[in-house]
């Protein structure tokens, strides 16, 4: 008999593994501390995990394949992927081992040496989930200087003739990237988050009694993410309707008003393969097309280069860093992650709004990650190690693939420049622009130094004061180091002053 595993985020129904029941096939699937552990995870996103795994061990068992399914307080567990292959190798007779590749480094090691420790056959097959392979974005840049995410998604828009007339994009333009930092237009209703209804009270009950460590808020123990396909694609069929229209306008704004935008929330369902990008990608096209709404070019392509090309070539950067990625910290950061991330207690306004919806939520959308949360923990010096640990927990579709580059690399710049171009760091000029938080905040955005000045303008000059000798000779911030220097020296030593005094004590913000 074949044994074929089938991880916490393989919940692909559409992979070619289900098309036919088969007699000699056993798959297995199993709940286990160390995945509960690796990091904090906010309870949401084990409820998540959990409620989505057991569903889709529902739906294939009703399609004819046996499964072996382990469940967390199991007493027979053993408690790691390999003691439970094993386990299930004393029960059944087994001869050889199937596995799905998995995305994540740490279990793509553990599962390739498998058959040196268990003597038996083991053998790999793709996800079928991604649009590329995991060397494809190496092989792409080999000879290239940069590995720039806009090339890599131009170049995939051609192979897979999306948005495309013959060689040229549709539209005239790549990129309608400028159009789409707008502020949020008042008069332009959010659409309700599309909720579902489901109850995680056991799986809840079930790690409390398991002693897994987990933080975080759920209302009334009711997750409301989709766990399954069927509703995976009714949450991407309500985006389309209600998000597409204005997604692309409004993809930088940030309202206390909502909590996702114009967002799809669509990451949950991809990051668990629940929903295929591929048809992600075709069905909005489709609508568009088909759609009696004149939606513009930028909607539609600010949407397909998020799944095109920022995802794919996130995953691909991934491959490319790792391990290594682990250890950089290009500004050799080591401060503590303030304790307001993990309770929301601070002055700062957007801080506060962009961390507690994300422990009410399991979510922020991306300019919340990178611009509010991540530019803070940059300004501020904090280790990167620090920061991983913190955004791998607390988001619902958090898995280190796609985590660690968009942190450690695009928020952080512990890459030293692979993934940006410049650090992503700002002042309260850019949240008050676009946001309304700082309408309602404890601190004055329009103050640098003094009493109740926004914390963001100084440790912003600080930022880039004390990393003059890493950033001075990059040209796009050049023209920051004259404003710097042009400064008063006065102002320039109440500024630093301020941040350094800030930096003291960033708990007390
Ligand atoms: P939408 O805005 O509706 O975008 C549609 C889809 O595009 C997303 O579902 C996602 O699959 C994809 N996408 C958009 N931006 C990115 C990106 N930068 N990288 C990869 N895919 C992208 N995304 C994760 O899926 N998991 C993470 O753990 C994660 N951590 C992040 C940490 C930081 C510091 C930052 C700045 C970004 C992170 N992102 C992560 C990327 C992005 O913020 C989320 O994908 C997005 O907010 C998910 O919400 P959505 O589905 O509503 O996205
Ligand atoms: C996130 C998660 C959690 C909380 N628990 C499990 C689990 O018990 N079993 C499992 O197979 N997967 C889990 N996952 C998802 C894993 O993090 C993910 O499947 C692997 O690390 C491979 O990327
Ligand atoms: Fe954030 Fe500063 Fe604005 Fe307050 S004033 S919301 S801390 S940017």
């Amino acid at each position: 008999m074949i044994l074929r595993l089938i991880l916490g985020d393989q919940l692909n129904e559409t992979h070619s593994w289900f098309g036919k029941s088969e007699d000699d096939v056993l798959y297995l699937m199993m709940e286990i501390i160390p995945e509960a552990t690796y990091v904090r995870h906010h309870v949401q996103k084990l409820a998540g995990f959990f409620l989505a795994m057991r569903s889709f061990a529902r739906t294939i068992e009703s399609k004819g394949h046996h499964l072996f399914y382990i469940r967390l307080d199991d007493p027979e567990n053993r408690q790691s992927f390999e003691s439970n292959i094993k386990r299930v190798m004393t029960k059944f007779d087994i001869t050889k081992i199937e596995y799905i590749l998995p995305d994540e480094y740490r279990v793509d090691r553990l599962l390739a040496d498998l058959s040196d420790r268990i003597d038996l056959p083991c053998s790999s097959v793709d996800s079928e989930h991604f649009l590329t392979r995991r060397e494809d974005l190496g092989d792409f840049f080999a000879s290239k200087k940069r590995m720039l995410m806009e090339s890599f998604y131009r170049h995939l828009r051609k192979r897979d003739n999306i948005l495309m007339d013959r060689q040229s994009p549709v539209g005239g333009q790549w990129n309608f990237d400028k159009s789409n930092r707008q502020t949020y237009d008042a008069s332009i209703p959010i659409p309700p988050a599309l909720e579902f209804d489901h109850t995680a009270t056991e799986i809840i009950d079930m790690c409390r009694k398991m002693n897994i460590n987990s933080f975080g808020y759920i209302e009334k123990d009711r997750f409301i993410w989709p766990i399954d396909r069927k509703q995976s694609l009714a949450l991407l069929d309500y985006f389309l309707e209600n998000g597409l229209p204005y997604f692309g306008s409004f993809q930088d704004a940030m309202s206390s008003e909502s909590w996702s935008m114009f967002h799809s929330r669509l990451s949950f369902s991809l990051n668990t393969k629940m929903i295929h990008p591929g048809e992600v990608i075709q069905r909005t096209i489709d609508y568009v097309e088909s759609s009696r709404k004149d939606i513009q070019m930028n909607q539609l392509e600010g949407f397909i280069r998020q799944i095109l090309g920022w995802r794919e070539y996130m995953r691909g950067i991934y491959w490319n860093l790792m391990p290594g990625f682990n250890d950089m910290n290009y500004f050799e950061h080591d401060r503590d992650l303030p304790k307001f991330y993990w309770d929301g207690q601070t002055k700062m306004n957007c801080m506060k709004q962009a961390i507690c919806q994300s422990l009410y939520f399991a979510y922020a959308h991306h300019i919340q990650r990178l611009m509010i949360t991540g530019n803070f923990a940059l300004l501020a010096g904090v280790h990167p190690d620090q920061v991983d640990y913190w955004y791998l927990g607390i988001y619902i579709d958090a898995i280190e693939w796609v985590e660690k580059p968009n942190t450690r690399g695009m928020s952080q710049f512990a890459d030293g420049g692979i993934i940006a171009t410049k650090p992503y760091v700002s002042s309260a000029n850019y949240i008050r622009k676009m946001s309304d938080y700082c309408a309602h905040c404890h601190y004055d955005h329009s103050k640098r130094a003094g009493e109740r000045s926004c914390p963001f303008n100084s440790l912003y000059w600080h930022f880039y004061h004390r990393n003059r000798g890493k950033l001075e000779g990059n040209p796009r911030i050049t023209m920051m180091y004259r404003v710097w220097d042009n400064m008063a020296e006065e102002d320039k030593r109440d500024i630093v002053q301020q941040a350094e005094r800030y930096l003291m004590d960033l708990d007390a913000l």
